[in-house]
């Protein structure tokens, strides 16, 4: 990779070039040889991780198009309260979006494995302590068949995490974390973390957001090395993004970032379901 930081305008012709290739890799991704019609992938974090963001930037790296379908903001309050399953336009890739935890509030681990079996439908609503009782969840759940519970399992797990706040972290959002991490071990549900807000956390990276991948930027490597560690999972499987926030131009480095992410999550989703095959088990 060292070459793609040294010159900005071959890092263009480079890149340019590989941003083709991984659309066209991302588009081509077709789970249809395991009788499945989508990739699933879920998005869990804490609260203003990026999770809603990543969708909107994937959706802008594949399509070109500024869309903010997943609502965006930067309050103390959840933004994204409804489990939202969305598939990224001209892909077999569904993103589903969750509810982020905080120290107040979190997804139970009981729903957590109830996502992963693709229990809970899209648009079920999630229950912040604060907010009154929810009827509209007991509609959606009766309209389950087994058909839909089948298309809605999970297929990988992308833990989202702010490169700023990984240490800061407090111990019931830590716990969180350890004990979704177990469950997904347990259920054999290969996972990976997606490191976001890298553009705050390391001013080169703001600077030139590739510095993410730069094996010379020790500030970013020492914060993949932790989360690595602490998720026990290999380097490969920690992914930087910088998410789109306040701007309306295509930026083909973050493009490019949030296309590499997204396919290693379908390397991890088609892992998933290659090896349920191979073992003969139907991953249901
Ligand atoms: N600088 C920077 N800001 C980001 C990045 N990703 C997200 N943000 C900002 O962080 C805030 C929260 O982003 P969301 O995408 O709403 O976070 P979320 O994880 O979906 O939050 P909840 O739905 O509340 O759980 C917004 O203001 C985003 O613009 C990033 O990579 N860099
Ligand atoms: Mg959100």
């Amino acid at each position: 990779m060292g070459n793609l930081f040294s010159n900005i305008s071959e890092d263009s012709k480079i890149c340019a070039t590989e941003e083709v290739e991984l659309r066209k890799q991302i588009k081509d991704a077709n789970p249809t040889p395991y009788n499945r019609s989508t990739y699933n992938i879920l998005l869990l974090g804490q609260i203003r991780a990026g999770k809603s963001s990543f969708y909107n930037t994937t959706h802008c790296a594949i399509t070109g198009e500024f869309l903010e379908t997943a609502p965006v903001r930067n309050e103390d309050t959840h933004i994204t309260t409804q489990y939202r399953v969305r598939q990224l336009r001209g892909t077999h890739i569904k993103l589903c979006d969750t509810m982020g935890f905080n120290d107040v509030n979190a997804i139970s681990q009981e729903q957590v494995k109830k996502l992963l079996k693709g229990e809970l439908p899209d648009r079920f609503k999630f229950q912040p302590k604060d907010e009154k009782e929810i009827t509209e969840n007991t509609t959606l759940m009766s309209k389950r068949t087994n058909k839909s519970i089948e298309a809605n399992k999970i297929h990988a797990v992308v833990f989202v995490i702010d490169g700023n706040y990984f240490d800061k972290m407090t111990q019931p959002n830590k716990k969180f974390l350890i004990e979704t991490n177990i469950i997904c071990n347990n259920e054999e549900i290969p996972v990976v973390a997606l490191v976001t807000h890298l553009d705050e956390f390391s001013s080169e990276v703001e600077q030139n957001v590739l510095c993410s991948y730069a094996k010379r930027n020790t500030k970013v490597q020492g914060k993949f090395c932790e989360i690595k560690n602490f998720f026990g999972i290999n380097a490969m499987w920690v992914l930087p993004v910088v998410n789109y926030t306040d701007t309306l131009e295509s930026d083909w480095k973050k493009n490019f970032l949030a296309l590499k992410a997204l396919l290693a999550m379908v390397s991890r989703a088609k892992g998933y379901l290659e090896d349920k095959a191979e073992i003969g088990n139907n991953p249901d």
